[in-house]
C-alpha cells in the first residue's frame, strides 16, 4: 500500500510542523493527492466534496476534501477562506 504509506508520512509531517503553517500545507497539498488517488481506488463511505484551490503552489493548483459544500479554503487562511470552488462530489457508497 505505497499510497497510504505515502499518506501516513504526509500526516506525520503535518503533525510535528505545528507553527511552521507553510510547510504544513504543502503536505496538506501532498496529502490530498494521495487521498484522492485512495478515494479513487476505494470510494468514500460518506459523501465528500473535492475542492480545487487554483492559486495554491504558484498557481499550480491543489485539492482539498471537505464534508461540507461550502468552501473552507486551508490554503490561506483567513485571507482567502471562500476562495476555490467544488471540483467533484463524491458520493458515498
Ligand atoms: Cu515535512
Amino acid at each position: 500500500m505505497d499510497i497510504a504509506d505515502d499518506a501516513k508520512e504526509h500526516a506525520e509531517h503535518i503533525g510535528e510542523n505545528v507553527g511552521n503553517i507553510h510547510h504544513q500545507r504543502e503536505h496538506l497539498s501532498s496529502l490530498s493527492e494521495d487521498l484522492k488517488d485512495l478515494i479513487d481506488l476505494f470510494g468514500s463511505s460518506q459523501t465528500l466534496y473535492q475542492d480545487h484551490c487554483p492559486m495554491f503552489n504558484d498557481n499550480k493548483g491543489a485539492v482539498w476534501f471537505s464534508e461540507n459544500k461550502e468552501i473552507k479554503n486551508p490554503y490561506y487562511g483567513s485571507k482567502m477562506l471562500t476562495c476555490g470552488k467544488v471540483q467533484q462530489t463524491i458520493n458515498s457508497k
